[in-house]
This record gives structure tokens, sequence and C-alpha cells, in this order.
């Protein structure tokens, strides 16, 4: 068996790639898509529940599909320096391929508004973090503007190379499925990363690798979903620090993905985005970032309200890694219990 090759040497013929342009890649990809049997059952039993767990990546998030590509094509241009704006994954994901190409990595980030474990992957790949006294989209708009010089090269999925890379995730699914799924469903903050699907299974249908397309469902956090409103939100707000965005890049794109393919976006709860985020962990061993759960929380809204046609395939993209999130994830959960170091003590506690 020839070992995985990362997405663009594995989807080189969908990809604006020649044999000039030096490949810098970390062998992202080849996530796995797990079956959901326990929760399926419990939220949505009509249907058959996949996850393609994205956290899987080399830097932990899907990012790393479209990073692949956007570093490679920088590098071609000889472009010396990356810039990017991010609620997290994207920079530890430019950090880190920035690292392997050998080119330097800017990144602002909203102050006190990442998690812990991307800001820790930004530092260590050797990025200048700039943090700014404001939101994501404010730093996006310093971003575009530093960038429009040329000096440096934009990483966000402004950069249509970010989105080219990220299309490979759903011809995985097809892969990993032996078809498409009837319904994709994934959190959305900036709205790259349900365009960049739907992009993906366009070009594999008009490939003939499917016979059909499926529905492209998004959820936003109630907080912070300016689509749904359909209003840019000034202060978005939600514990899924991820999708913290009050006016995303790809808001045009993401409607026309969710219209042209019949689907939906809609919002859910922080509430409903932490219980699926639990469920996730204790009955699938999945331990996702809170933003990824927005799709299984989505998923059970969508199952409640009866929009789940019996027998259909539904993939939800945890987007993330839970790990990326230490602090939430030990809010959510019980704390470890404190005693001597005795025999006796722990039999006390364990009631044996
Ligand atoms: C775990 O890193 O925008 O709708 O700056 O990290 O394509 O933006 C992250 C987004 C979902 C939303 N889940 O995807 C960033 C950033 C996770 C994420 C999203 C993000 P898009």
């Amino acid at each position: 068996m020839v070992p995985w090759r990362g997405v663009i040497e594995e989807y080189r013929k969908f990809l604006p790639v020649t044999d000039q342009t030096p490949i810098v890649s970390l062998n992202e990809g080849n996530s796995p898509l797990v079956s959901a049997q326990r929760l399926g059952k419990k939220i949505c039993p009509q249907v058959h529940l996949l996850l393609k767990v994205e956290g899987a990546n080399p830097t932990g998030s899907f990012k790393d599909r479209g990073m692949t590509l956007a570093v490679s094509k920088a590098l071609e241009k000889n472009a010396h320096a990356l810039m990017c704006a991010s609620t997290g994954n994207t920079s530890a994901s430019a950090a880190a391929y920035g690292a392997k190409a050998g080119l330097a990595v800017y990144v602002l980030i909203p102050e006190g508004k990442i998690a812990l474990g991307k800001l820790a992957q930004a530092m260590m790949h050797g990025a200048t973090v700039i943090e700014i006294e404001g939101n994501f989209d404010q730093a996006l708009t310093i971003v575009k503007e530093l960038c429009s010089g040329g000096e440096f090269e934009l990483v966000n999925s402004l950069n249509p190379f970010r989105l080219e890379g990220q299309k490979t995730a759903a011809m995985e699914v097809c892969d990993q499925l032996g078809g498409p799924p009837t319904i994709h469903v994934l959190p959305v903050g900036n709205a790259g990363n349900i365009s960049a699907y739907w992009k993906g299974y366009k070009e594999y249908y008009t490939a003939g690798q499917i016979s059909h397309l499926p529905k492209m469902v998004g959820f936003q956090a109630e907080g912070a979903a300016p689509i749904v409103r359909g209003h840019v939100i000034e202060d978005p707000q939600t514990v899924a620090t991820a999708i913290r965005i009050g006016n995303p890049a790809s808001w045009k794109l993401a409607l026309q993905a969710v219209e042209e393919s019949g689907g939906s976006i809609d919002v859910v709860t922080d509430e409903e985005i932490l219980v699926a985020y639990t469920s996730l962990a204790k009955e699938e061993g999945i331990f996702c970032e809170p933003a990824s759960a927005a799709s299984v929380a989505g998923v059970n809204k969508l199952s409640e309200a009866g929009l789940l046609p019996e027998g259909a395939t539904v993939v939800c993209t945890l987007t993330g890694h839970g790990l990326k999130d230490p602090d939430t994830a030990v809010m959510s959960s019980t704390k470890p219990r404190r005693v001597k170091a005795t025999r006796e003590e722990v039999s006390a506690l364990l009631g044996i």
C-alpha cells in the first residue's frame, strides 16, 4: 500500500499546482470518517450519522488542508512572509506550515478570546503573535490592509488557495463513504469551509466521481450568527471562540452553497453546543473543540424538528481537536477528586 502523501499529491489533478510548485506538506488529510452509532441512535435514529474527524490533521484542525496549498503557492511566487487574522486555528496552521517552509509568519488574534492550545501552537512554531484589543473582524480588516502592499502573503480564506485545498475534504468523504452523503453539516464562522466543501462536491460531480450532490447545512453560534440574521454582528459572543465572527469573509459563497444545494443555515445556542461537545466525548470517544460540536448540535435540532429524512446519510465535520481548548474542557467536566495516597482513602472514595 502506498502511504498517504498529503492532500496536494492525493488530489493533485483537482488543484492549481504544476510540476514547478514547491509542495509544503505535513501529510495532512486522510482524517477518520467515524460512524457515530451510540450518539446517532440517541439523537437521530432515523439516519446514519458519521463524523469527519478533522482534529486528526497535523496541527489539529481542518485548516491544514488549505494551508498546505496556500503556503506552497506563496513559496512558488517567492513570498517571504505570511500573515493572517485568526480565532486560533488558522494561526496555528499558518505558523506550522510557515515553519516548514522557512517563511516568517505574523498572526493577529483577538485579545483574550483564543483557546490556549492554539496560542501555544502559534508561539511554539515561532510566529510573531500580535494580540489586538478587539475582535477577529477588526483583526481581519487590519490584515487585509497590511497585505495589500504585497510584502506579506495573506493566508486567511480570502486567499483562494485556502478554499481550493479545503475542498479536498469533500472529495475524501466521498472516497471513504463510496459516494456522497445525503446531508453534510458544518459549523460556520468565516464561512470558508462550507463554501470549500460545496466546491469540492461539485467538482467531484462534474468529474463523474459521484452521481448526486449532498445538501449543505451550516450552523452558527446564536450570539455570532450574521448570516442567519442577515446583518453584521458588531460584538459577536459565543463559548465557541473559533466561530466568534460577526462579518464572515465568505458570506456570499456560503449562502450560495446553501441555496444551490437546497440546504439551510441556522443557529445553535452555546448550551446546545456544549451538550453536543460533551456527548461526543462521553459517548463516541471523540474529543473535538466546542465550535466543531455546533454541527452535531445542529443535527440534533434538525432531527427534533423532523427535518432529517428516514435512511439519510448525514456527515458532520468535526473541525478541530478538543485539546485545542483545555479550559472549556476542564470547565465542562467533573473535577478530579483528591485524597491522601493510601489504598484506604481511595477505597473509601470509591465506596468499595
Ligand atoms: C474549529 O482560525 O476562522 O466557517 O481564524 O477553527 O471556514 O471559518 C476558524 C474557524 C469551525 C469555522 N471550526 O470555519 C480561524 C477561523 C473551527 C474553526 C471554524 C473555524 P469557517
